[in-house]
């Protein structure tokens, strides 16, 4: 039978580079064959081929009431017949932006763009512009976005700074990037006291979905508020992924629960704020956000931010999550999720470890959770690309590489969770 996938896929390629808009889509770190969605409804989504997946990405996290969810369907289709894009302001990006600062007391006022890439470029340009300094951290491991100054590797030596990862940036524009080791205290402290006044910030994804999941350690945490506030810089959290994904209250919320007082300076979010449409946003406190244009010198600006039909999209979304008993049904079923998979996987003595918050969740072919991108990067790759591909011939739908994060949706039923956890007890026999 012909497989549509791969005429798609042929098709795709000729007219698209490699194949996809976004290059984890392709599945080169897994192999095979990426499926091209017909159509999603609920937890699901059937293939050009008519094959029905549980689906664990969710558009990368975005779908977190799963898909075509009749509330925010029904505010779609009536945004939309009342514009696409004005270029003028609208009462919902008011009601959007008191939403989030509803539920993320750090920001006190935000601004909305259309990618997760574009708060962050926005939110460094403005830590940068606020502080006066260019010198910034951020960590192995960590993705946010593609903007040149964020796309750095490592440097050679602790406390260097970075090289570009990509083609095409200029090593000038990431001489200002310090790319430190993930949950290091000491490197943390030695590149503070080599280079503390000259910090705009610290970005960090808290809860780093970027490499699979792993969680900032509560002492490196506070480690970075207190250096971050004794030197002037400030700490902004990517909460891109874990934003409104781990918690009502974000990764933040998680934090300021261990830490007491605990807060970042600044704040990145998107995918969830957007409920699957193009949306973001970065904020933080007055004092800060008011040195953007027009109110301040720090230039920024979007022909679709703040699109209406986004923003309703992102707004119903938003309302449904703020319900009642959304949270512990959603975190119940995540872990149960994570529960499954490591009872499957010590049946059949697989090396397994495993960690999830709200609905995200993450898991490593490896005996215990790794604290940086160095360890995560010894997990198995071989044997993690032929647990990708059991999964999903057995119609499980998971990210097509080891250090990428998996969410779980209200739609989600206890039903697919046994379902995923069975075809996962048949794999982890065959590895
Ligand atoms: P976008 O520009 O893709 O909307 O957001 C960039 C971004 C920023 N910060 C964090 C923490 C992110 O996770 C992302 C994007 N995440 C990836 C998944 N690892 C999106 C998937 C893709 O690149 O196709």
């Amino acid at each position: 039978m012909t497989d549509l996938n791969q005429t798609l896929f042929d098709r795709a390629a000729q007219v698209i580079p490699g194949g996809v808009n976004s290059p984890v889509r392709a599945f080169r770190a897994v192999g095979g064959t990426p499926r091209f969605v017909q159509r999603a409804q609920g937890a699901y989504f059937w293939d050009a081929n008519g094959q029905k997946y549980i689906d664990y990405i969710g558009s990368w996290g975005p779908m977190i009431l799963g898909h075509g969810h009749p509330a925010v369907l029904e505010a779609v289709q009536k945004a939309a017949l009342d514009g696409f894009s004005f270029g003028a302001p609208t009462e919902r990006e008011i009601e959007l932006a008191e939403e989030i600062l509803k539920h993320v007391p750090s920001m006190e006022m935000v601004r909305l763009v259309s990618s997760g890439t574009e708060a962050g470029m926005s939110a460094l340009r403005l830590a940068r512009g606020a502080t006066g300094r260019q010198k910034f951290i951020k960590f192995e491991g960590c993705y946010h976005g593609h903007a040149d100054a964020l796309l750095v590797k490592a440097g050679s030596g602790l406390a260097t700074f970075g090289n570009p990862t990509s083609a095409g940036v200029p090593a000038e524009v990431v001489r200002d990037t310090l790319v430190l080791e993930y949950n290091n205290i000491q490197a943390l402290e030695e590149a503070f006291a080599l280079h503390g006044k000259e910090l705009a910030c610290v970005m960090i994804e808290p809860i780093a979905g970027n490499m699979n999941f792993v969680r900032a350690s509560v002492p490196f945490m506070k480690r970075c508020r207190e250096l971050c506030t004794a030197h002037g810089a400030l700490l902004v959290f990517d909460e891109v992924m874990s934003g409104f994904r781990v918690a009502l209250g974000s990764a933040q919320s998680v934090y300021a629960g261990l830490i007491p007082g605990f807060k970042p300076d600044m704040t990145v979010l998107g995918k969830v704020i957007g409920g699957g449409m193009p949306l973001a946003a970065f904020g933080g406190p007055r004092e800060i956000m008011r040195q953007l244009a027009p109110t301040g010198p720090v230039y920024q600006a979007g022909t679709l931010s703040g699109n209406p039909v986004a923003t309703a999209c992102g707004l119903a979304t938003l309302r449904e999550i703020a319900k009642p008993g959304f949270w512990d049904a959603l975190s119940a079923r995540t872990q149960s999720l994570v529960t499954g998979l490591k009872g499957a996987a010590a049946s059949a003595g697989v090396p397994f470890s495993a960690d999830c918050q709200g609905g995200m969740f993450g898991f490593f072919l490896l005996p215990e959770l790794p604290q940086n991108y160095a360890k995560v990067m010894t997990s198995d790759s071989p044997k993690f690309n032929k647990l990708f591909h059991g999964l999903l011939d057995g119609g499980v739908y998971i990210a097509p590489a080891l250090y990428e994060a998996g969410f779980v949706s209200a739609a989600h039923t206890e039903d697919d969770i046994a379902e995923t956890v069975g075809v996962a007890a048949q794999v982890f026999k065959t590895l």
